[in-house]
């Protein structure tokens, strides 16, 4: 009798959902013995499938070029005859039998997007950063898959709060898992510039020392990147198959770049006289490290404001691995520019921005009145107006001017926003913004839209994706970013990537629920919203033997998203007729952090020797329960 991990392997729980999936008989079992795989191109896919799977099965999983032999994952570059050419760019075909997993794409990002699909078809435990016991097998499945946009999107504001490389690095670790093809920077805000730029070093000197004020500060620790530091980003997510689009908002939003360079006149790149540069509401300028908006703008008469956007966006565009270049454009109100100005100033920008190869990407606002967009540029939508209501009209402005348009509209896809309040209330206070959901906006509400119905006039001939913003001014470090980020994120993940005729909210949630396993065991911090079924998940202890006749400690390991200690019941069956219950162990849950995983230990004296198996049940209100049954081991 061999331990049944959890996430049964009768049905796949894949998220977002592949465009076809048929389940057959029998499965692929992935064993000490697999090897993976490759050829020269795919090398580096093949050694990410094996640090994704080696820590949990604890298998060597060599990568080895060549065909693979049986049992083995092979990873195929080639021709796939059952993708079109429009579906290539990052399609696969995936095949799991008991002869063999093969993944086979035009691309090498269709391979990347396979090996997600791999890690999603094996037991969620795959994620456990420590060894579990398998086996790990996937059942026998054909899948095709391609996305339904080209542009699936994450934004981090890392100008409101400065975020470190390395907390940028395991977000995109963490959302490339669920197919996101982009990362959008946004690094330049009123209250911090985060990048160095050669030739301005005042613009991260002063313009990096803060962040937005939080629990009654004027301002938080600030910080700043440089060069290289953004290098490695863009190189770390070119590794993970996402492309950095920076942005650096104009010509509002910007009030630390003003503070920065206001006074520089001793910059040989401007013309000694720049406070010609400020046309905000305040003059002098003045910090305000609040999340106050629409008090700042340069100036579009300014020279000095070119050269300075000039060097910035020059040199990130040089950097920056995307076609696109962020120029912002939001929520400058006409007291501050008119118009007028406000179109002078984009549409001196702009070639500035095409003249690094770049394409122009903005806020829908960008598309207004006077604009001249260079063709193909791209508007991203923010406004929560959906339908044929006026504020949609910076939607149908943009398709009107010719442009491409990322669907964001903020009560579906802004992550910074607060989810649905429990009775308790907010659910944690202080974390998280309302303006575009009265009651919070929950994992419902970042599913159930269609991205190229939402705007009458706009259609999926305009749309080119998604995004989801995490916007900063409450959001301070790795874990409340996370806590936010998911799970709404994964359900925008299969807006983005479903077609909109294989997706209904019902059949996501099970599938969500599956996921509660996987960033539990990862160490992901998200918030256990009611809405999901979250489930209890069982999995053996590599390790459960008889010592001198007694076994004592950790038996299983337990993922219960949402569901505290004091409501599990653990029923311990020790294979010789005696029952005893458990005990459950791990860190509980606070108002902005999901609880631990948990171990579930035991003890019995055995009184005749003999090889049994172990069965744990848990059990808590209103959930299925789990069992896991433990063949002896040693
Ligand atoms: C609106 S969306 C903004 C941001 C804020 C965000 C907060 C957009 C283009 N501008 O400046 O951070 O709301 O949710």
């Amino acid at each position: 009798m061999s331990s049944s991990p959890p996430a049964s392997a009768a049905t796949p729980l894949v998220v977002p959902r592949p465009v076809s999936m048929t389940v057959g008989p029998g499965g692929f079992t992935l064993t000490g013995q697999t090897h993976i795989a490759a050829g020269p191109r795919s090398q580096a896919v093949a050694a990410a499938l094996a640090a994704y799977l080696r820590p949990a099965t604890g298998f060597p999983l060599p990568v080895v070029s060549g065909p693979g032999g049986g049992g083995d994952i092979r990873l195929e570059l080639g021709e796939t005859s059952e993708l079109t050419p429009g579906q290539a760019a990052e399609g696969y075909v995936l095949d799991a039998g008991p002869e063999g997993l093969s993944v086979a794409a035009e691309t090498e990002h269709g391979l990347f997007n396979g090996i997600q699909t791999i890690r999603q078809l094996l037991p969620a435990w795959i994620e456990s950063r420590t060894t579990v016991r398998g086996p790990w097998t996937i059942p026998s499945v054909h899948v095709v898959d391609h996305p339904r946009y080209g542009y699936r999107g994450f934004m981090l504001d890392i100008a409101r709060h400065f975020q470190t490389p390395g907390t940028v690095m395991r977000l995109i670790d963490e959302v490339s898992a669920y197919k996101l093809n982009t990362l959008h920077l946004h690094v330049s805000d009123d209250q911090g510039f985060r990048i160095v730029i050669d030739g301005f070093p005042k613009l991260t000197d002063i313009g990096g020392q803060g962040s937005v004020g939080t629990d009654g500060r004027t301002m938080d620790p600030g910080g700043f990147w440089t060069q290289q530091d953004y290098r490695d980003v863009v190189a770390y997510a070119a590794a993970h198959f996402m492309s950095v689009v920076p942005e650096v908002d104009s010509p509002g939003h910007n009030n630390a770049i003003i503070m920065s360079e206001y006074d520089d006149s001793a910059n040989k790149l401007l013309d000694g006289h720049p406070h010609d540069i400020n046309c905000g509401a305040h003059d002098p300028p003045q910090w305000n490290f609040t999340g106050d908006v629409g008090h700042s703008a340069m100036c579009p008469e300014s020279e000095n404001t070119f050269a300075i956007y000039d060097a910035i966006i020059t040199q990130l565009a040089a950097m920056s691995s995307s076609p696109y270049f962020h120029v912002g454009g939001d929520e400058v109100p006409s007291t501050v520019l008119s118009q007028d100005r406000y179109a002078a100033f984009l549409n001196a920008e702009m070639p500035l921005v095409t003249a690094q190869g770049k394409t122009v990407m903005g806020w829908a606002e960008l598309a207004g009145p006077g604009t001249e967009p260079p063709a193909g540029s791209v508007a991203e939508y923010w406004n929560p107006a959906s339908g044929d209501h006026p504020d949609t009209a910076s939607a149908r402005e943009a398709a009107a001017k010719g442009m491409k348009i990322v669907m964001a509209p903020a009560n579906h896809t802004y992550l910074d926003l607060k989810y649905v309040a429990g009775p308790d209330g907010d659910v944690p206070p202080g974390l998280g913004l309302s303006w575009a959901c009265e009651l919070g906006c929950d994992v419902d509400d970042f599913y159930d839209w269609d991205p190229g119905g939402y705007v009458t006039g706009v259609t999926d001939q305009d749309v080119i994706g998604v995004e989801g913003a995490l916007w900063s001014e409450t959001v301070r470090d790795l874990s409340e970013i996370q806590y936010l980020v998911f799970p709404r994120l994964i359900a925008l993940s299969e807006v983005g990537w479903t077609p909109e005729s294989a997706r209904d909210y019902a059949g996501f949630l099970p599938r969500l629920a599956a996921q509660g396993t996987r960033l539990t065991l990862a160490g992901t911090n998200f918030h256990p919203t009611p809405q999901v079924p979250w489930r209890l998940d069982l999995a053996a202890s590599p390790d459960v033997r008889a010592v001198h006749g007694e076994v004592d400690g950790t038996v299983a390991f337990l993922s219960a998203p949402g569901v505290p200690v004091a409501s599990i019941t653990v029923s311990i069956d020790w294979g010789d007729g005696s029952t005893s219950p458990g005990t459950v162990d791990g860190t509980p849950a606070t108002p902005t952090s999901v609880n631990s995983p948990y171990t579930i230990s035991g003890s019995r004296r055995y009184t005749s020797p003999g090889v049994l198996d172990v069965t744990v049940t848990v059990s808590a209100p209103g959930l299925p329960d789990a069992v896991v049954r433990i063949p002896p081991t040693g």
